[in-house]
């Protein structure tokens, strides 16, 4: 299996994430990268290749580009503007207040096109997502060139970016922009397998209205955890999009018996849509361990989820979520990747 990475994750960390009312350093950290590298190196997947510079036209195609504007010039904004630290957003268009006009003031503007607090925007945080937005377009175009598999190793994460918003670790939507990547080049339908523990709430609604991208996602139940206000069972799309969304929320405990089964109901309604390709947002923060996250998985169920992932039989290319379980964050995505190639 190929692997698409840069080094260009570092650029962004961020000196703090807002979390239960105090400033703790970002559970999303450089480090997550290092442990997945070292244990790609550890099982010999060296097979690796640095991604081609992003195509924004096509970064276009899934984001609004007013917002991805925003991203990109915002740190010159924010410091011509005399602030000096990490920018945190702290006030939302929410019910009752107006969402058709953006604010000029770039703290006004930081909030528009904000979903959630913990998430700060540092110097180095468009170079970073922007690679992270390469790697799954490189990687992508292997696929679409016919490479069974592949691995877009990003960061930061990008499931919960929706058309016009970051938050939640993600500025950009790597694995939309990949799902997307697919139909451009040739895919007449593409499934989205969300298995982070969290749901991905702005890859849900990118395709909301879609046909052509089935979106499956398994996750903490939005009662009991972030993102909140989405992922419901009864969210199933609208328009022509209507039952091409599929919901699995669980509760707080789940091992791996439910969330297996849960698995092979996504992975059967998977392959009843007959897409032509699978895109896995592959997160490990279902691990028992994740320190924000409350399901169940042991590093030794990894490789099975890769396995009925595998049996599938389509091209897929796995994009880097969640886990921060910083130790183990490596073992058990490897152990996913494995267990897809050894069947
Ligand atoms: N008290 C991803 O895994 N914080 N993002 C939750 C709960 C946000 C996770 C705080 C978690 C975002 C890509
Ligand atoms: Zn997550």
């Amino acid at each position: 299996m190929k692997v698409v990475l840069s080094g260009d994750h570092a650029a962004h960390f961020p000196a703090g994430e807002l979390y239960l009312g105090e400033l703790v350093r970002p559970f999303e950290c450089p480090e997550r990268w290092d442990h997945i590298v070292a244990a790609l190196d550890a099982v010999g997947m060296d097979d690796r290749l640095a991604p081609d510079p992003v195509d924004l036209g096509r970064v276009g195609a899934v984001h609004d580009g007013a917002y991805v504007e925003f991203l990109r010039t915002f740190w010159a904004e924010w410091t011509a503007a005399g602030h000096t630290n990490d920018a945190i957003p702290t006030m939302f268009p929410v019910r009752g207040l107006r969402h058709d006009r953006v604010p000029d003031d770039i703290d006004g503007r930081l909030g528009y096109y904000a979903l959630a607090a913990e998430t700060s925007i540092t110097a180095g945080t468009w170079q970073a997502a922007a690679a992270a937005a390469a790697i799954a377009q490189t990687a992508q175009r292997l696929l679409s060139d016919g490479e069974e598999t592949a691995f877009a190793l990003c960061r930061p994460p990008g499931h919960h970016a929706s058309a016009d918003q970051f938050g939640g670790y993600c500025f950009l939507n790597n694995a939309a922009i990949a799902a997307q990547g697919c139909l451009v080049d040739g895919a007449d339908r593409v499934a989205v397998l969300d298995v982070d523990f969290h749901h991905g709430n702005g890859t849900q609604s990118i395709f909301w209205e879609r046909s052509d991208v089935l979106f499956a996602s398994l996750h903490g139940h939005p009662a009991d955890a972030f993102p909140y206000f989405s992922g419901w069972g009864d969210e199933t799309g609208s328009g022509a999009g209507e039952g091409c969304t599929l919901n699995l929320p669980m509760r707080p405990g789940t091992g791996f018996d439910e969330w297996g089964a849960a698995l092979d109901l996504a992975c059967d309604r998977i392959s009843a849509f007959g897409p032509d390709a699978l895109v896995v947002s592959l997160g490990v923060d279902t691990f028992e361990a994740d320190p924000i996250s409350f399901f169940r998985l042991a590093t030794d169920d990894y490789p099975s989820v890769g396995r009925r992932i595998g049996r599938l039989g389509l091209p897929t290319l796995y994009v880097m979520e969640g886990g921060y379980a910083v130790a183990e964050i490596g073992t058990n995505t490897v152990n996913v990747l494995r267990g897809h190639l050894d069947g």
